[in-house]
């Protein structure tokens, strides 16, 4: 074995040798890149793997693994897409945020399938999708589809490397015409684009000189992306991930109640900002919409029972009682 390849590599290997589907083989050469020790003896291997699977990943999928959607079904108030380089903490977050389990490597390209879980946000949900990462060599091209369908993206990278994270990130993104926004500030699409917001997710700041990291990108970003620093080791900063969180994606809890009831305060109903007593109707359901005949609501939108119609604007933590 001139360059000390690894039992784990000589698995993998033959992994390889065995797969029969393209599918097969390129899981196959994505664990041997994983597991090759890398040093100048093993350049010539890596990337001789790297020109084999970029060849396979130009073939057609083969028959078995067509119709084989990756689509993450929306739940809770909102979805988040994680994206980011290789090894910036994505899947770190998504399994300390959530009950969620995928796998955390300290090499990168662990993550090869999307994985959904639940981060709570005080009395409501909202759903993580954590992602396989964006690189220059090679992204899953489904990767960009689960991006299109999500309400905001974490563009996640660690401290030592945020400002390259961000650079290869939002160029690719951009590339399918997904255009980042720095959430809170409204966008100006460019056509034939789609836009997200984002927030910026900065990982490891346990890590030594992260403060100082930390101040010296704030100087060089050159767009305004709101940064949230976290750490998953000291869960530093995660509390405030999950507030800016619903922030950004521009949503409020509006509780109901019964006649002469007190509110349900155990599940609010969420609705984009700006919603109307209308619009809480038709989320409740279609019947409900076309009975309404007056609603009363307490909050901050109006003084405690006021009697309002469908067209009434709603703010975050409204009561609202509807009356048919
Ligand atoms: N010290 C420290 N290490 C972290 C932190 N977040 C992630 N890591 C480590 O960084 C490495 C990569 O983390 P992952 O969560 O697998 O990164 P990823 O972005 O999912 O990587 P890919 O799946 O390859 O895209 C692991 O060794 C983690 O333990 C953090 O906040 N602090
Ligand atoms: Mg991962």
């Amino acid at each position: 074995m001139p360059a000390n390849l690894t039992p784990d590599y000589l698995q993998a290997e033959a992994k390889f040798r065995a797969a029969v589907t393209r599918e097969e083989k390129i899981e196959a050469l994505e664990d041997m890149l994983r597991v090759l020790p890398r040093h100048k003896g093993t350049d010539k291997i890596h990337a001789d793997l790297r020109a084999r699977l970029s060849k396979l990943r130009r073939e057609p999928r083969s028959a078995a693994a067509k119709g084989f959607s990756h689509r993450i079904p929306r739940e809770g108030a909102g979805q988040v897409a994680l994206a980011g380089c290789p090894n910036a903490g994505k899947s770190s977050l998504v399994a300390a945020l959530t009950h969620a389990m995928p796998e955390v490597a300290p090499y990168p390209l662990t993550t090869r399938e999307a994985t959904p879980g639940m981060m709570p946000f005080e009395d409501i949900g909202i759903q993580l999708v954590d992602l396989p990462p964006l690189c220059q060599e090679h992204v899953e091209p489904w990767v960009y589809d689960l991006v299109r369908a999500a309400d905001l993206v974490w563009l996640v990278a660690t401290i030592e490397e945020a400002l390259e994270g961000v650079d290869v990130a939002v160029p690719l993104l951009a590339s399918k015409a997904i255009e980042l926004h720095p959430a809170g500030l409204d966008a100006a699409p460019r056509p034939g684009c789609i836009t997200k917001p984002a927030l910026l997710v900065v990982t490891g700041m346990d890590r030594p000189s992260a403060e100082r990291d930390l101040a010296a990108l704030r100087e060089l970003l050159d767009q305004p992306w709101p940064i949230v620093p976290v750490s998953v080791v000291s869960r530093v900063g995660c509390s405030e991930l999950a507030r800016q969180t619903f922030t950004a994606l521009r949503i409020m809890r509006i509780y109901t109640k019964e006649p002469g009831k007190e509110p349900d305060r155990t599940r609010p109903f969420t609705l984009s900002r700006g919603s109307t007593v209308g619009d809480l109707a038709r989320t409740i359901h279609n019947d409900i919409a076309a009975k309404l005949r007056f609603a009363r609501v307490w909050g901050r939108s109006g003084f405690a029972g006021q009697v309002v119609g469908e067209a009434h604007v709603l703010v975050e933590g409204d009561v609202v009682e509807i009356h048919t």
